[in-house]
């Protein structure tokens, strides 16, 4: 298989990664960090495809499909991955530049990438999307306000991508984990440590690899199966009470 891998450079895009090329397929990796992507393409050695790329921006996500060599095409695969959270404070105090950002990651950059490569797909007659949603999509939290409605947005795009594919022998599954450990919450703290390490002190997340291998076996199930959602959370983790707030 030849599967396109968004964020490939950290946490569970380089573990889906390094999953399938294990597995014997063909990989296409992009992500903002050049330096990173190249060490990691090395490190993976042959059948990889590696370019730089922001999914944000809606031109160079199109020459990058472009430029994907054909050898590395038909895409059989599509996993979007790349997003990120940005802050955790009441959506009053909220800086609005990361509102844009998540959104123009999470949302924009999703949607560009997957209209890029669809069209390949319904012509080859064959293919599937991965996303990767967020319990946060499902679930309200404080401080969660427009991260939590990317994902929401990323599972409903989920859902009506299957209304407009079926037939087509395209299948696409939304995985919408919970707490995991990755530079997810280094990147939502702005780069302080000691905030990202309070996030998983005493528990036991759940790790890239564990994602690595659900969008593994979502990838091995016969044609005819399409899984359409995937939520997992840690077994440490679970749902708060509604907030009542009195007099
Ligand atoms: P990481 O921060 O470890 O990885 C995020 C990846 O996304 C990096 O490779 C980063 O690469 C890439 N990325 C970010 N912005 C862009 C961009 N504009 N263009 C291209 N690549 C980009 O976090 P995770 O692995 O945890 O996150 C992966 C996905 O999983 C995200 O969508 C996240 O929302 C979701 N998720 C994470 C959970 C968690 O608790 N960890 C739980 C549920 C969902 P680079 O910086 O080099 O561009
Ligand atoms: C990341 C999981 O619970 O931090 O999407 O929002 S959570």
């Amino acid at each position: 298989m030849n599967v396109c891998i968004t964020g490939a450079t950290s946490g569970f895009g380089k573990a889906i990664a390094t999953a399938f090329h294990q597995a014997g397929h063909q990989v296409i990796l992009c992500a903002r960090r050049t330096d990173r992507l190249e060490a990691f393409a090395q490190e993976l050695g042959e059948r990889v495809f590696a370019r730089t790329l922001d999914i944000r921006s809606k031109e160079d996500v199109f020459s990058f499909v472009e430029e994907i060599p054909q050898d590395f095409k038909p895409i059989d695969l599509l996993v979007n991955n790349a997003g990120l959270a940005l802050g955790l404070e009441p959506a009053d105090q909220s800086n609005l530049d990361d509102w844009e950002q998540m959104i123009d990651t999470n949302i924009k950059g999703l949607v560009y990438i997957t209209r890029a490569i669809l069209p390949q797909m319904v012509q080859n007659g064959a293919g599937q999307v991965i996303n990767i949603g967020s319990v946060a999509g499902s679930y309200a939290y404080p401080g969660a306000n427009v991260y939590g409605a990317t994902k929401a947005f990323v599972k409903q795009f989920s859902l009506n991508l299957r209304a407009d594919l079926v037939g087509k022998n395209i299948r696409v599954c939304d995985i919408e984990p919970g707490m995991a450990l990755t530079e997810f919450s280094l990147v939502r703290f702005k780069g302080d440590q000691s905030q990202a390490d309070r996030v998983y002190q005493g528990v036991a997340p759940l790790t890239a690899e564990d994602i690595a291998n659900t969008v593994l076996w979502i990838a091995q199930q016969p044609k005819h199966v399409n899984i359409n959602r995937i939520e997992m959370m840690a077994s440490c983790q679970a749902f708060g009470p509604f907030q009542v707030v009195r007099g």
